[in-house]
């Protein structure tokens, strides 16, 4: 256990962390925010061969599961969403009309199956602005959390052929848009999530998965809030099929594009 000094853990630390980096710099894919939606949409392109980045301005990925309600750390969900929990190994309880899983359990499972599927996930990320070419979003711009949002430190660019927004309730990309007029049809500011109904919200999470922009997805909270959709809580079938149904959906356009842009 002598055989290294610490500079020797600082060189392994960087090398890997500059390769996993570098990986993705230019990807298939960025989704933004590791939450639910984001975990799946990301995991279910790494899984058909897409390269894959993640990118979560938090330390720690799982978005809103952790604490279930109130720091309950169990979450509800509907029957239609029991097979993605079955795919993982993530056990599940039923409740009248209702399951639940524990949330440790299921954010890890999120997690792991990201990874092993092949997506990178990097953490402490935050996604501050959108590259737009040619009236396409061509890329995310990022910065370190805590340096973006108090030092003038410049970000970092990544560049994919379609990008998600998975930010939650703050529908950050959306926003990005939306504050430079780009989104068309749509008043000054984003209509935010209407009062809570879960029902209704769970559905309008999965039935208005759609582009937003030319290369933006959006899957989750985000298309609430920048759609307009009814608030729920601690209820994740809609967030886990939501995911599902937008990494469909970019795969598809994705397909259509030219040979040279596949690049698998
Ligand atoms: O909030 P979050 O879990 O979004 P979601 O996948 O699921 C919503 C549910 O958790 C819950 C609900 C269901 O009943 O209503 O709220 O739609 O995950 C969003 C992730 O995005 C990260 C944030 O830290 C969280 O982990 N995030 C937000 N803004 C940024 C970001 C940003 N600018 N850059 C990177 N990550």
């Amino acid at each position: 256990m002598d055989s290294f000094d610490e500079v020797d853990v600082s060189r392994a630390i960087l090398d890997a962390y500059h390769a996993k980096f570098a990986k993705v710099l230019r990807s298939d894919v960025v989704v933004v925010g590791a939450g639910p939606s984001g975990l799946v949409a990301g995991w279910k392109l790494a899984q058909v061969g897409r390269r894959v980045c993640i990118l979560e301005k938090r330390l720690s990925p799982g978005g809103g599961i952790w604490g279930g309600s109130l720091g309950m750390n169990e979450i509800a969900l509907e029957k239609e969403a029991l097979d993605i929990l079955d795919e993982m190994g993530v056990a599940h309880q039923v409740h009248g009309r209702l399951f639940t899983a524990d949330a440790m359990q299921l954010s890890a499972a999120l997690i792991l199956q990201a990874l092993r599927a092949g997506a990178t996930i990097l953490n402490l990320m935050m996604a501050e602005d959108l590259c737009v070419r040619s009236q396409r979003v061509t890329g995310v711009v990022a910065n370190r959390s805590l340096i973006g949002d108090q030092l003038p430190v410049d970000p970092i660019v990544f560049s994919a052929k379609a990008v998600i927004d998975a930010t939650g309730h703050e529908a950050v990309l959306a926003k990005c848009l939306q504050r430079r007029g780009l989104l068309r049809d749509s008043p000054d500011r984003l209509p935010g999530e209407g009062p809570m109904d879960a029902p209704a919200g769970e559905r309008f999470v999965v039935d208005r998965v759609a582009e937003l922009y030319p290369g933006l997805w959006m899957t989750g909270m985000s298309v609430s809030a920048s759609l307009g959709g009814p608030r729920m809580g601690a209820i994740f079938g809609g967030m886990l099929l939501s995911g599902k149904k937008v990494a469909a959906s970019v795969e598809q356009a994705l397909a259509k594009l030219g040979p040279e842009a596949q690049g698998r």
